[in-house]
């Protein structure tokens, strides 16, 4: 259990603010008067002594209060061209910032959940108890920001009003964390007050790069003291490590949900989109996927577009199943966005209109952004994340540096982008979700769409993600088990996760039930009597998975029921790849959803013997698994290793 508000408050301890009066004091010797003013509208007294404590403790030359009007948002921008964090680009309205080499993702290493004594977190994750985390920070956060201007800004999780919505106050010495801010959240400056009285609660975050220098880097530590809603972030840059209003209070919103809204409420890792299906009725997906498995790509494959990352889903009156994206923006992987599989985003990155900040790109001499996968012609020299880069350097093990790096970003608006849907995402209702999808990074096992028979299957869908490492964390190599794509960011023990998310999708109050399905992208020929890690699809696909699964939940095509799932039938596919234009083999079909039974039965062992581990995990995920296993081992039994989809069809397992 999580216990909110208990033990040190170790941002008050360290500043050592603890009435408004003292916060009023400190506000009148650190502020200009304009800046006071600002915060003078701010009425929560527990924020105002939250800041105050943030500036008494790294004690700034300067406070500059971001309320989100035009004339601020411009000055952070200024400021951040001025500090040199964002250099400007040939584009208007784009800038380039680099982190540095060392740090070109999350520092999983150096991130650490503030318990207190008793507290069980995730056996996935890192813990410091809150004495030491006390010790850490008041070691190396005094003073961190002597010499910079202290920025505060006020914003919204999801759209402002919304019940799922969470206020948040980031707090940050670093004008790029904070221009990343007013453009992928929504500024809550002028509604702060009331969000706060209506959530009950908000979620504070500071940061600190301090001088920014490689060798400061093994201090960097990404701290979230979870009984105080307070993140705390030092020595990095790298928005998944700085711009703690992202990843650090998802966390949070996963505790929330976890252990105050259990069974009403989810905090996911999940793109929300919405596709048009026959007739012109929209169908809203939302889905998860780790970190580079191609989440962004799904959202942008739909019609209606709502976010690419962070939703948080609950069950409204109706019985219907609502999300929101907690944010206004995308921080999105631009490696292999091209022309052909992202028009939209190509669209938004190399014609003029849009805000872009750019990350870890290559720089040509017009500046001109420049990563690899876009389909374009590539510069042969330029400036990257390791400084001056021409093709065929090497970093000091001999490996080549590539022109860009694998986890560079780009972050940019929603409504810059040509498919989102503005009067859906900012719908504090949130968008009507029927289909929730899970997909991993998978080369050899699952088919690349299959549907849950029921919300117990379901739930074992996003319990069993698979995934090899990607570049969005630092040092990660080889296959990882990835719960709900949500594993980095499930503070509290995986079995109280699991439990809320059978409680959720169980629920009697939840009348319309969404189809549950998985998604794998990312077999390869290699792994179906081919050759190689070349894969059997590609990202166009996606639009024909979403397609079948749009038909699946109006109960408009058929399917064919395994001891999995349920997969499509080749007639169904054929037509909806017809209508993106794409030839659709049987052959490649049978590849792509023939059983291969031991590598499913190796999946579901796997999981087992994790789980297994955990304390107390719900049953129902060993009885899901051993259904699974019988129906597999009794067509083995019958066929052999490798099931084709005309055996499936006989259904001799049943
Ligand atoms: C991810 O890695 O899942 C991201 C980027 O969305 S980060 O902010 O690093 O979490
Ligand atoms: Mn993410």
């Amino acid at each position: 259990m999580l216990e909110l508000k208990k033990g040190i408050d170790i941002l008050a301890e360290i500043g050592g603010i603890n009435s408004p009066e003292e916060a009023t004091a400190l506000f009148e010797s650190k502020c200009d008067r304009k800046n006071l003013e600002k915060l003078g509208k701010i009425t929560n007294e527990e924020a105002l002594v939250k800041i105050a404590n943030a500036i008494a403790m790294t004690d700034p030359d300067a406070v500059f209060v971001n309320t989100g009007s035009d004339e601020d948002v411009q000055k952070v921008r200024e400021m951040s061209l001025a500090t040199g964090e964002e250099q400007p680009l040939a584009m208007r309205g784009h800038t380039i910032h680099f982190d540095l080499p060392q740090e070109q993702a999350r520092i999983v290493d150096r991130t650490f959940y503030i318990v207190n004594e008793d507290e069980d977190v995730s056996v996935l994750a890192k813990k410091i108890l809150r004495e030491e985390a006390y010790e850490y920070v008041k070691d190396h956060m005094p003073g961190i920001a002597r010499g910079k201007t202290l920025m505060i800004g006020f914003f919204s999780r999801g759209p402002v009003g919304s019940q799922a919505a969470l206020p948040a106050i980031e707090i940050t010495t670093s004008t790029y964390v904070m221009h990343s801010a007013n453009i992928l959240y929504r500024n809550a400056y002028d509604h702060f007050d009331r969000e706060t009285q209506r959530a009950g609660l908000f979620l504070t975050n500071i940061h600190s790069e301090g001088p920014n220098r490689p060798e400061d880097l093994p201090n960097a530590r990404v701290f979230m003291d979870r009984s105080w809603l307070t993140t705390f972030s030092m020595f990095c840059t790298y928005a998944g490590n700085t711009l703690l209003l992202k990843k650090g209070n998802h966390r949070f919103a996963v505790d929330l949900a976890t252990y105050y809204h259990r069974g009403e409420e989810l905090s996911e890792h999940m793109y929300i989109t919405g596709l048009t299906g026959p007739g012109g009725r929209k169908t809203f997906f939302a889905g998860a996927a780790p970190s580079g498995c191609g989440k962004t790509a799904t959202a942008m494959a739909g019609t209606d577009f709502i976010g690419d990352d962070l939703a948080r889903l609950w069950i409204a009156e109706d019985g219907t199943l609502r999300g929101i994206n907690a944010e206004f923006g995308i921080f999105g992987i631009v490696q292999d966005v091209s022309l052909e599989s992202d028009p939209h985003l190509m669209n938004c990155l190399r014609e003029e209109g849009a805000e872009v900040i750019w990350s870890n790109v290559l720089i040509d001499k017009d500046k001109v952004p420049h990563w690899a996968g876009n389909g374009e012609e590539h510069p042969k020299r330029g400036i990257n994340f390791q400084g001056d880069w021409q093709e065929g350097k090497t970093d000091e093990d001999g490996k080549a540096i590539p022109l860009s790096h694998p986890n560079a970003r780009c972050t940019l608006r929603n409504n810059s982008i040509g498919n989102y849907s503005e009067e859906v995402g900012e719908n504090p209702d949130g968008a009507r979700i029927q289909v929730v999808t899970y997909s991993g990074r998978d080369s050899d096992t699952m088919p690349p769409v299959w549907v849950a028979k029921n919300p117990d299957h379901g739930v074992v869908i996003g319990a069993s993600i698979l995934s090899a490492a990607t570049a969005t964390e630092v040092g990660v190599t080889g296959v990882r088990r990835q719960p709900w794509a949500n594993e980095p960011f499930i503070p509290g023990p995986l079995s109280d996760y699991m439990d809320a998310q059978f409680k959720f999708f169980n629920s009697g109050k939840l009348k319309a039930k969404p189809i549950m399905a998985g998604l794998n992208y990312f077999l390869t020929h290699g792994a179906r009597g081919g050759e190689g890690t070349g894969l059997l699809g590609e990202k166009r696909d996606v639009k024909a998975w979403l397609g079948w699964l749009e038909l699946r939940v109006h109960g408009e095509v058929d399917a064919i029921e395994t001891p999995i799932g349920f997969i499509p039938k080749y007639g169904d596919l054929n037509k909806l790849f017809a209508g993106i234009g794409k030839e659709y083999p049987k052959s490649l079909y049978d590849k792509q959803f023939s059983f291969h039974i031991e590598n499913i039965m190796a999946r579901i062992i796997l999981q087992e013997e994790a789980y297994k581990k955990e304390r107390t995990p719900p049953p129902t995920l060993f009885e899901v698994y051993e259904e699974q296993k019988r129906g597999l081992e009794a067509l083995k039994a019958k066929y052999g290793p490798v099931v084709t989809v005309e055996q499936l069809i006989e259904g001799a397992w049943k």
